[in-house]
């Protein structure tokens, strides 16, 4: 056997880190590992399967970077650092989990990226290809990392890819590709826009089908890539997917044959259906049994905290959005209703354009409700257009929106911001929402 004596640093002692750490090790590979953090979330793991002359935690590590020939970096840390910068440049590869997953995986795999709707995507994916008898795992961005599952005996993967995971990939070789969607997210990382969106692109590379939406922000990113299909809220043209509308209601097709009719989705409004219509154009190829694959369309609940109905009590529905992490989400969340809003946004703002959601705040919304850090964000770019109050708890939010709603009306948390000025993550945030909920409307708990 080939002994491998190239000089391997694992960078982040995270999820993604740890599973790179089990990798190696089964691998026999010589490796260290650092975290700026002092104490990571696998650290004890870590320990208990290295010496301590092979790991390094609370700073950065800056010799071990000069030695390293790979660098296997965790998505949360970026391959911008100055020391990483260096490392490229002297010639040291830098690569990510889902690099090491390309050049492992024995089985075919679905990669689906987008800045919005990649996990319910996902996770539908994942439902209808079980309907069809195959052994599927869902993984990466959702569930657990890739690599710990890469050499599991099953006949497909469906990986959930971020701009992260994907910015430090080069040998992703899909089976089928799609980017759902793009909108200003993560602009805190990347540099704008267009290099976010270019990175986001790069799931096409060598994949065998490419589905592409047909929105046009999207698609003008897009435009360098051959599609095999398209999916969008219109009509289609050719075999593509899309909508229609006639005197028997409004369905999902593809191409003039109708599939499913928008109200048998539980998913809520537009948003619902462009994710299903996704799904569908993703697996298109891997559909035997279409009756099948509709039963699990229809018994996808969606998931929690995406657009989630809390409760409807007095007619007001109060949803819980509180995955809404960035502006484009929440636009469209607010879309995806028809009747009249109740708005409560706020956090860590992520940067990036407010006017689209200026403009649909406008004509749907009545109140907006803002708290958390960048709140003032909020208040600046839509005091103009709308009643804007301030809170300063998620309580207190809940507290107002039972005053200023109507019944036919929607309270909708979707924040439009990240959640850890307040709360560990997008979960604790949402369940903080319903519990308050809960507590207001019906004087109880039931999260
Ligand atoms: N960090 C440090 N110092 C380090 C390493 C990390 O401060 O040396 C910080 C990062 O700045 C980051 C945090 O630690 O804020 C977590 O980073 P990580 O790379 O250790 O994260 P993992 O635990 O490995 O989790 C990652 C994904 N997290 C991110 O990309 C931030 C998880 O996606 C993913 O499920 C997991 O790998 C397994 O593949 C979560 C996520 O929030 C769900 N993703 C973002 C999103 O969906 O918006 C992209």
């Amino acid at each position: 056997m080939k002994i491998d004596t190239k000089n391997y640093l694992i960078v982040g002692a995270g999820a993604s880190g740890f599973s790179v750490v089990e990798y190696f090790v089964a691998q026999n590979k010589k490796f260290r590992v650092m975290d700026t953090r002092e104490l990571p979330p696998n650290a004890t793991k870590v320990k208990s399967m290295l010496s301590d002359a092979h790991i390094s935690f609370g700073s950065i590590n800056q010799q071990w970077i000069e030695q390293a020939d790979v660098i296997v970096l965790s998505p949360g840390v970026s391959p911008q650092l100055p020391e990483i910068e260096q490392a490229k440049q002297r010639g040291a590869e830098v690569i990510g989990d889902i690099e090491l997953f390309a050049r492992q995986v024995a089985k075919p795999y679905i990669a689906i990226t987008g800045s919005n709707g990649k996990s319910t995507v996902t996770m539908l994916v994942r439902d209808i290809l079980a309907s069809q008898g195959l052994r599927v795992k869902a993984c990466a961005n959702i569930g657990e990392p890739a690599l710990s599952v890469v050499n599991d005996d099953v006949d497909i993967f469906v990986l959930e890819l971020s701009s992260f995971q994907l910015e430090t990939c080069k040998s992703l070789s899909a089976l089928v590709s799609v980017v759902l969607n793009i909108c200003e997210d993560h602009l805190d990382r990347h540099e704008n826009i267009e290099q976010y969106a270019q990175i986001k692109s790069t799931i096409y590379k060598n994949a065998t089908h490419k589905v592409i939406p047909r929105d046009k922000l999207t698609k003008s990113f897009l435009s360098d890539y051959q599609t095999s299909l398209s999916f969008g809220s219109d009509v289609p043209s050719g075999d593509n997917y899309g909508v229609i509308e006639d005197e028997t209601g409004r369905w999902l097709v593809r191409g003039d044959r109708k599939i499913i009719q928008s109200s048998e989705l539980s998913l809520l409004g537009s948003t619902g259906e462009l994710n299903v219509l996704a799904a569908l154009a993703v697996t298109q190829d891997l559909i035997k049994d279409e009756v099948k694959a509709l039963d699990a369309i229809r018994d996808f609940k969606g998931l929690s905290h995406r657009c989630e109905l809390v409760i409807e009590h007095n007619h007001v529905q109060w949803i819980d959005d509180s995955k809404g992490t960035n502006v484009g989400a929440t636009v469209s969340a607010i879309k995806g209703f028809k009747q009249s809003l109740v708005l409560i946004v706020g956090g860590v703002y992520k940067g990036g354009s407010l006017s689209e959601l200026s403009s649909v705040v406008v004509n749907n919304v009545s109140h907006v409700i803002v708290f958390g850090r960048d709140r003032q964000v909020f208040i600046n770019a839509l005091k103009d257009q709308v009643d804007i109050r301030e809170a300063s708890s998620l309580d207190e939010c809940v507290e107002l929106a039972s005053q200023l709603v109507a019944p036919g009306q929607v309270v909708l948390f979707s924040p439009a911001c990240a959640s850890f000025d307040m709360f560990a993550n997008y979960i604790e945030r949402g369940l903080a929402f319903k519990q308050a909920v809960y507590a207001k409307v019906i004087g109880g708990s039931n999260v």
